[in-house]
């Protein structure tokens, strides 16, 4: 592909932003060489500033999931933005979106917006910490939820793994709180919350991990979290912000029939306008401002706009019939990439839970983050380049989900699985 004009941009950008972008993986150092400048974007295609187009698996990572600038959407937000595009006060269209999120997701029985999946996750763990009255924090090796501070963490050494950071600026105070246990480790799990629950104020994860790939989580292992939290009063945080919508309309709660005690939300409810959301238990919920003691606020949360955004994308995904046709195309996908492989000669694992899927190079089953990185990077590198040449946009890094959209076509599909073939060939 022709790409001077993003290189010179890059440049340019890179005197004014860190990495010359203002979200990391977007600086595709993963995979090496420049991100490209996208200028426009429409349903499954994306347009760089060269004029090349993709088709386009990232989908902002996970929110446009109608496809990009989708026609209701837009028309809704043009009327929005000339009614003015902040107040700072409630509007009816703050109880749209919350209704339209409490019907997907009965056990979220009060929530309230944010602007980021972060800011969805970092106060739903201090409300988790004000409800109980505990401090530390249980998460999952390779689960991402945020730059929240304490969660930027990495499984120290030996037993009941008191967190290590794994950012500068983490004070180890900070990261002592969070304990960092292996994903789909019933065992390792339960012996932590025995013998620590006193101090443990909740669980969080993300039911399905899209932040390592794509691991599917095993049965027992949600349904060990749901009874044991339970048993010992600690808080089961379910991070749905990549699931919610995602994996089913109701989530990967819906998908695995498991009711967690709170839930993160984000991307896909805001239709590609900043919205997070958190919400749950009417009795925890209580406790936050103004209700209760757990201060929690934002200047532009629920604003009009991304209201709107919000509820226009959701009124489409409950259609009766749009999750038949996500699906459709998505078994369409899975079966042409697994048989493109095979036919190449490659060994790859697949996986999916819904629409959002990874395949990783490796002879391994991947059920943590531990066997994730099994995976041969150097192929996923050629992998990435070959489909990028061939105008396929994926995520630039092994270690993220995929994502499909309604305007995905049949056409597209085919495309893309003819392109793996190739690039399967060439690696
Ligand atoms: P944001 O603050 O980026 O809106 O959401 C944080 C977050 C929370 N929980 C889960 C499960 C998430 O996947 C995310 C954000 N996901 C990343 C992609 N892996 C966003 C892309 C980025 O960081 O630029």
């Amino acid at each position: 592909m022709k790409t001077k004009k993003s290189q010179k941009l890059y440049k340019k950008a890179m005197t004014l932003l860190p990495g010359g972008v203002n979200s990391p993986v977007r600086a595709f150092k993963a995979v090496g060489g420049n991100p490209l400048f996208i200028s426009k974007a429409k349903g499954s295609k994306i347009y760089d500033v060269d004029g090349n187009e993709y088709i386009d698996y990232v989908l902002s990572w996970g929110p446009l999931i109608l496809g990009h600038a989708h026609s209701s959407v837009v028309k809704a937000l043009k009327k929005a933005a000339e009614r003015g595009t902040s107040y700072g006060a409630p509007t009816k269209l703050e109880i749209e979106l919350a209704e339209l999120v409490k019907n997907a997701f009965p056990s979220i029985e009060k929530l309230r917006m944010v602007n980021s999946g972060t800011e969805a996750t970092m106060s739903a763990i201090r409300l988790a910490r004000g409800f109980t009255g505990r401090s530390k924090v249980v998460k999952f090796e390779g689960c991402y939820h945020g730059h929240v501070d304490g969660l930027l963490v990495s499984a120290g050494s030996g037993g009941a793994t008191f967190g290590i950071p794994d950012s500068l600026g983490v004070p180890s105070s900070y990261a002592s709180e969070t304990i960092v246990l292996p994903f789909n480790d019933v065992e390792a799990l339960r012996n932590t919350l025995k013998d620590n629950w006193k101090d443990i104020a909740c669980v969080i994860l993300e039911p399905v991990v899209g932040n390592m790939g794509c691991i599917l989580p095993h049965k027992e292992f949600l349904a060990a979290l749901r009874e044991e939290t339970e048993k010992y009063g600690v808080v089961l945080i379910f991070d749905e912000v990549m699931t919610g919508f995602r994996v089913s309309f109701g989530g990967a709660q819906e998908y695995y029939g498991i009711k967690p005690d709170l839930t993160c939300l984000g991307k896909v409810i805001g239709g590609g306008l900043p919205v997070g959301a958190y919400g749950g238990k009417k009795e925890i919920m209580q406790m936050v401002a103004p209700e209760g003691g757990v201060y929690q606020a934002g200047t532009l949360s629920g604003n009009p706009l991304a209201m709107t955004a919000g509820i226009e994308t959701l009124k489409v995904l409950k259609k009766s019939s749009t999750y038949k046709k996500l699906e459709d195309k998505m078994i369409q996908l899975e079966e042409g990439l697994k048989d493109a492989a095979k036919r190449a000669g490659v060994k790859v694992r697949f996986y999916r839970a819904g629409t959002m899927f990874c395949s990783y190079f490796t002879e391994t089953e991947v059920v943590d983050a531990k066997t994730a990185k099994t995976s041969d990077l150097d192929k996923f590198k050629r992998f990435f380049w070959g489909m990028l040449n061939r105008g396929i946009y994926i995520a630039p890094s092994q270690f993220e989900a995929g994502f499909i959209s309604l305007s995905h076509s049949e056409k597209d599909i085919e495309k893309t699985v003819k392109s793996a073939y190739k690039t399967f060939k060439e690696l």
